[in-house]
């Protein structure tokens, strides 16, 4: 018999609680009267108790983070950096339903469902322009690939854009980018434009020139932002890696960085002189160059994107785009530290319902996130090799100098369970062996266990990502010398 009030276990013989002194009301199953309600799920927690999770000494020792005590109330077993988030009664009895009714592996597809909902996002982008302003290869950088990747829109003078194509993501299929052929093209008149384009259906409009605006460009942006004054149009001014690569030819000294900036704002005023000229009265211009997107305005392109995309999908435009500053880095980070919560969550509920009762179904899902991080943040085995090849150096040598942990962690299962379990600092004391009290102690535990190791990782990554960074401007330095 336990007290309902501190959880205490009870001589059957005593009126009142040895931990608190609450009266016991004796029920004849022996439970008091808050637990009997509570018995068949805390018999599901049970099971999950008694998971080799906990096994240890009887002195219980904080958790990396945690100023938990063993002996205070489940309550203050909360966080200062992620929001534990509790696990509701209707949840539970959802849970037990799916398992009941339709079993374990459709329980880890819903509780996977509940972390992918920013993969169901749909994000449309419309490219226009006149031929050969670069149109292609925007679409290429804006999806994070090289004209001779896998699923590259074609480039180059010759692959000119005659229909409507679109191209998702490699990835994050929910990214479409779609190429539209200018106004003014033998198809795409005036008159027939908007019979064959229809612009509510996209999130945003970029309307591509390499030079100044044309009239047909114009004509365009007038017409949108007459029938649709809330759409998104930016105007993007391609190549001007070109413009510099003239002007240093018709010098003989190199440019300094004032003449540079100098330039890029007379180009900028040049083109809002242009778009103003043509009736368009607040253009929102961008300045790049396609080809090394980390340079120019391209940054400033993709966080217009990223603040200006509704709220539902802001998250899934983080996660898409690729990360060539550190403002998207950044951004990239909170997107991921969000989902700490929800994926430790999730962790701890497919341990406590997996058949085996242990963490093995839970340390999946907190492997498949910490990879994520790896992946958004450059420095998966795949973006090292692409780093690594640019340079021409050894991939070993490369994670040698950026001081890389995480792919040795991330290598396989049995790695991460060893770093994993290097954050299992609970000791099993006698509160764990009550029937709800325990149980739910030990699932909040893991619950913080997890949070503490995905936590860790996500700062690792971050810091081997800042240091790849430091080494990628050192060798690109050097190589230019
Ligand atoms: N230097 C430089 N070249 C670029 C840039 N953007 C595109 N190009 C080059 O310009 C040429 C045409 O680019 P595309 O992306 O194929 O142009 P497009 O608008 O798709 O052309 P069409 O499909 O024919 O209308 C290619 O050779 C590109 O490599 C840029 O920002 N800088
Ligand atoms: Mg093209």
């Amino acid at each position: 018999m336990y007290c309902e009030c501190c959880g205490t276990k009870q001589e059957v013989t005593w009126n009142f609680c040895k931990g608190c002194g609450t009266k016991i009301e004796k029920q004849s199953d022996g439970f008091c009267d808050g637990r009997r309600k509570e018995s068949a799920k805390a018999e599901l927690f049970s099971q999950f108790a008694a998971a080799s999770l906990y096994e240890g000494e009887e002195e219980p020792i904080d958790l990396h983070d945690s100023n938990d005590e063993v002996g205070h109330e489940l309550a203050e077993f909360g966080s200062d950096w992620y929001e534990e988030l509790p696990i509701s009664e209707a949840e539970m009895t959802e849970y037990e339903r799916i398992l009941t009714e339709s079993g374990y592996t459709e329980l880890i597809k819903k509780l996977d469902e509940s972390n992918s909902e920013w993969r169901h996002s749909s994000i449309n982008i419309a490219i226009t322009g006149e031929a050969g302003t670069g149109k292609s290869t925007l679409i290429n950088s804006l999806r994070g690939l090289k004209a001779d990747d896998a699923g590259a829109a074609k480039t180059g003078c010759t692959e000119t854009t005659t229909e409507v194509t679109c191209y998702p993501h490699p990835e994050y299929n929910y990214l479409k980018v779609w190429d539209l052929p200018g106004v003014g093209t033998p198809k795409f008149t005036r008159e027939k434009y908007f019979q064959t384009v229809d612009f509510n259906e996209y999130d945003f409009l970029l309307l591509v020139s390499s030079s100044r605006f044309k009239e047909n460009d114009m004509w365009l942006a007038k017409t949108i932002i007459e029938c649709r004054p809330s759409a998104k149009l930016f105007f993007i001014r391609t190549k001007l890696d070109n413009d510099f690569e003239n002007l240093k030819q018709e010098r003989r000294k190199p440019l300094n960085a004032g003449e540079r900036t100098m330039i890029v704002k007379k180009i900028r005023e040049d083109i809002l002189e242009n778009l103003r000229n043509g009736g368009i009265k607040e253009p929102n211009v961008f300045l790049i160059n396609s080809h090394k997107p980390e340079t120019f305005e391209f940054n400033k392109l993709n966080m217009i994107l990223i603040e200006t995309v509704s709220d539902l999908k802001r998250d899934a435009m983080v996660l898409c785009l690729a990360s060539h500053s550190e403002d998207i880095l950044s951004k990239k980070v909170d997107v991921l530290s969000k989902r700490i919560s929800i994926t430790s969550k999730n962790a701890a509920v497919s341990a406590a319902y997996s058949r085996e009762h242990n963490e093995k179904p839970a340390l999946t899902i907190i492997m498949n996130e910490a990879r994520l991080y790896a992946k958004q943040l450059g420095i998966n085995t795949e973006s090292l090799n692409l780093v690594a090849k640019k340079f021409r150096k050894d991939i070993s040598e490369l994670k040698q100098t950026i001081h890389m942990h995480s792919s040795a962690i991330l290598a396989s299962e049995k790695s991460f369970a060893q770093y994993y379990e290097t954050f299992n600092k609970y000791r099993f004391s006698f509160v764990d062996t009550l029937p709800m009290i325990g149980s739910q102690r030990k699932l909040r535990k893991f619950q913080h266990q997890c949070a503490a190791v995905l936590k860790s990782i996500l700062n690792m990554c971050k810091s081997e990502n800042k240091n790849l960074q430091t080494q990628i401007a050192l060798w690109t330095y050097t190589d230019s010398e």
